[in-house]
C-alpha cells in the first residue's frame, strides 16, 4: 500500500492549499520545531514564539479535519532536531513509500530537501506552495537578455496578466504610477490611529523555547502577544487595514513620527510571508474596500498598496532565484565593518535610530522607511558589512525570510548588489530625514550641522561615503548631481567634514 508522508515547513501555513482538500487515509503530515530553524539566525523571540504558535493552530485546525498528523515540539524527546533526520526516521520507523513537500521560499531549505531526496530510496515529489502570483523563473524569464530589471515594468506586466485594476490593457485610470501623491510628511499635530492588536497569551510556548537556551533578541509581552497567529486572526488585521488605514496608506507611507511603531502600515507581511493569507486575498479585499466607498478612498492610496503586494513583493521573490545563491556574497562596496554595538540594544543619542532600533527590538517589526532610511542608510554611510546588516534584519523583524529580507537589506537597502534592485544608493543626510520625520526636533544632535560636538552624524557620514566611494559612482547619472555639489565644496570644508566622519566612525559605538 502506498504510504505518503508530506512536510509542511513553519512558512508554509497555507490552509487553501490543494493538498488539504480531501481526507486521504494513506497520507500522514509531519511539521517540525527545530534547532536548524531556530539558530539558522538570531531571530526575535517574537519571531520564535509567533511561528511556533502559528505552526501549532495550523496542526490543530488539520487535524480537527481529521488529516494525520505528526507534529514535533521543540522538547520532544524524538525530536532529532532537522529536517532530514527527523524525516529519515519517520520514513524507517512508519515505512512510508513516498515523501513530498512544497517548494521551499529559502535557498537553503530548498538544497537541504533536494539533498534529502537524492539520499533516499523512495519515491519523492515536490509541489508549489501555491501562494505567490509568479513562479519562482518568472522574472528572470520577463527580464532575459536585459542588464537593468525594472520594478516597475514588472509590475505593470504583473498587473496586465492578473487583471489587477485594468480595463483591457489600459489602467482603469490612464495612469500607471502615483509616488508623485503619496510620501508626505505627517503633520505634527496629527494623532496617527491606534494601532490593532491583538492578546494572545503565548506563556507556555515562550516558557518551552526558554527552556531549550535558544538565544534570541528582543522584548515580549507573553500575555499580550501582539501579532496574529492563526488565519482568522490574519484576516482581522487585513480587515483593519482596509476599514481603518487604507485610506491614508499612500499619502504617509513613507512617513516617520517618534514612538509611532506602525502608523497606516497593514502588518500584514508576517501574515503574508508565513501564508496565513495570500496575496491575492489581500489585494481583492483592498479593491472590495476601494470599490464600496470610492469617496473614503481616494485611488492613489490603493495603487500604492496594490504596487507594494504585487509589484515589490513578488519582484523581490523573483530577483531571489534569479540570483542566489551568489546574492548572498555580494559586496559591491567592499564593506568590513561591524555593526555598532547599540544596534542591539538602541542605546544611541540618535534620536532617529534610537526610535527605529527600540520600536524593533519591542514589536519585532519597522516600517519600510524606517528599514530603508534610519536603520539601513546608516549602516551604508558607516561601512557595515552586509552579512553582518543581513543578520540583523534576519532576525530582528517577525516578517524576515531570507528571500524578502535579503533583496531589501543587501539589495535595496545596502547597493550590495552594485544596482540589480536600485538604481542608486538610497542614502541621505539628516535633511532626508527631517522632511519625513518629527525626530529632529528633539535629538541631541543637530541636523543642519556637519561639524562639531552636536553636528549629526548623518551629516558628515553622507559627504564621506560619497567621497570614498566615488570611484563606483561617480559615473552614475543619478548621482552627478550629489558630486557636483561636493567638488564645489571649498577644500578646507571638505576636510573638515571627512575628518568629523572619520572621528565618527573611529567612535562609532559613543554615537
Ligand atoms: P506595508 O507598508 O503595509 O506594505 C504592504 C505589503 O507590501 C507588505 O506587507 C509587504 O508584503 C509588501 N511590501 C512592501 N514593500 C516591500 C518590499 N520592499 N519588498 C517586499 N515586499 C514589500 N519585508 C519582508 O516581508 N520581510 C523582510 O525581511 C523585509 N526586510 C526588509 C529589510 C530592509 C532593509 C528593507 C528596506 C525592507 C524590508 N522589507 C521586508 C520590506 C518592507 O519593509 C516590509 O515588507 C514592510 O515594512 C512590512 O510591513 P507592512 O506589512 O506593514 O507593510
Ligand atoms: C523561522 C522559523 C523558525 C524560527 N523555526 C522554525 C521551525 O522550528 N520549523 C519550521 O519548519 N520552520 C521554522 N521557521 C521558518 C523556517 O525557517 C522556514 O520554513 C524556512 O526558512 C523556509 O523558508
Ligand atoms: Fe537623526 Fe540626525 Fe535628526 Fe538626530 S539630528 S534625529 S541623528 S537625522
Amino acid at each position: 500500500m502506498k504510504k505518503t508522508l508530506r512536510l509542511i515547513l513553519g512558512d508554509q501555513l497555507n490552509s487553501k492549499h490543494s493538498w488539504f482538500k480531501t481526507v486521504d487515509e494513506s497520507v500522514t503530515y509531519v511539521m517540525m520545531e527545530i534547532r536548524t530553524e531556530t539558530d539558522y539566525a538570531q531571530h526575535h523571540i517574537q519571531k520564535v514564539v509567533g511561528i511556533f504558535a502559528a505552526m501549532r493552530a495550523f496542526a490543530n485546525e488539520l487535524q480537527s479535519k481529521n488529516h494525520k498528523f505528526i507534529y514535533f515540539h521543540l522538547n520532544d524527546e524524538n525530536n532529532l532536531q532537522s529536517f532530514d533526520k527527523n524525516l529519515q526516521n519517520l520514513i524507517l520507523k512508519h515505512q512510508f513509500t513516498h515523501f513530498e513537500y512544497q517548494l521551499p521560499d529559502e535557498y537553503r531549505v530548498d538544497t537541504i530537501l533536494k539533498d534529502f531526496c537524492n539520499t533516499i530510496s523512495i519515491s519523492s515529489a515536490v509541489a508549489d506552495s501555491e501562494h505567490f502570483f509568479t513562479t519562482r523563473n518568472e522574472l528572470g524569464d520577463f527580464f532575459q537578455g536585459k542588464k537593468t530589471f525594472l520594478m516597475e515594468s514588472f509590475y505593470r506586466a504583473m498587473r496586465k496578466k492578473h487583471h489587477v485594476l485594468m480595463e483591457g490593457d489600459k489602467p482603469i485610470t490612464g495612469q500607471w504610477n502615483y509616488d508623485g501623491d503619496n510620501r508626505m510628511k505627517l503633520p505634527k499635530s496629527h494623532k496617527p490611529i491606534v494601532p490593532f492588536v491583538f492578546n494572545n497569551d503565548v506563556l507556555k510556548i515562550h516558557d518551552e523555547i526558554v527552556k531549550t537556551n535558544v538565544k534570541t533578541i528582543g522584548t515580549i509581552n507573553v500575555k499580550n502577544f501582539v501579532w496574529p497567529i492563526n488565519r482568522e486572526q490574519s484576516l482581522q488585521l487585513l480587515d483593519f487595514f482596509a476599514s481603518e488605514c487604507l485610506q491614508l496608506f499612500g499619502s504617509y507611507q513613507d512617513a516617520m513620527m517618534p514612538n509611532e511603531w506602525s502608523l497606516y502600515h497593514s502588518r500584514l507581511s508576517y501574515s503574508m510571508n508565513v501564508k496565513m493569507i495570500s496575496p491575492q486575498e489581500v489585494i481583492d479585499r483592498v479593491i472590495e474596500e476601494w470599490q464600496k466607498y470610492p469617496n473614503k478612498i481616494e485611488y492613489n492610496q490603493l495603487e500604492g498598496f496594490v504596487r507594494q503586494i504585487i509589484g515589490w513583493r513578488e519582484y523581490m521573490r523573483g530577483i531571489y532565484w534569479n540570483k542566489m545563491p551568489d546574492y548572498a556574497a555580494m559586496n559591491f562596496f567592499n564593506n568590513q565593518e561591524k555593526l555598532p554595538d547599540w544596534f542591539w540594544t538602541g542605546n544611541t543619542k540618535m534620536n532617529c535610530l534610537k526610535d527605529a532600533i527600540n520600536q524593533s527590538l519591542n514589536y519585532a517589526y519597522a516600517h519600510h522607511i524606517q528599514r530603508l532610511m534610519i536603520t539601513g542608510n546608516f549602516a551604508l554611510l558607516a561601512g557595515i558589512h552586509p552579512d553582518e546588516v543581513d543578520a540583523w534584519y534576519l532576525g530582528i523583524y517577525i516578517d524576515a525570510f531570507e528571500w524578502v529580507e535579503i533583496t531589501n537589506t543587501r539589495g535595496m537597502s545596502q547597493f550590495a548588489d552594485g544596482g540589480i534592485v536600485g538604481t542608486k544608493p538610497y542614502v541621505s543626510s539628516a535633511s532626508y530625514i527631517d522632511k519625513m520625520s518629527h525626530y529632529c526636533g528633539s535629538c541631541f544632535y543637530k541636523k543642519a550641522v556637519k561639524t562639531g560636538d552636536k553636528a549629526c552624524p548623518f551629516n558628515s557620514l553622507y559627504w564621506n561615503f560619497y567621497d570614498r566611494n566615488e570611484e563606483k559612482l561617480g559615473k552614475n547619472p543619478r548621482i552627478g548631481m550629489m558630486y557636483n555639489v561636493w567638488r564645489k565644496m571649498k577644500p578646507e570644508d571638505k576636510t573638515a567634514i571627512l575628518q568629523q566622519a572619520d572621528y565618527y566612525l573611529k567612535n562609532i559605538n559613543e554615537l
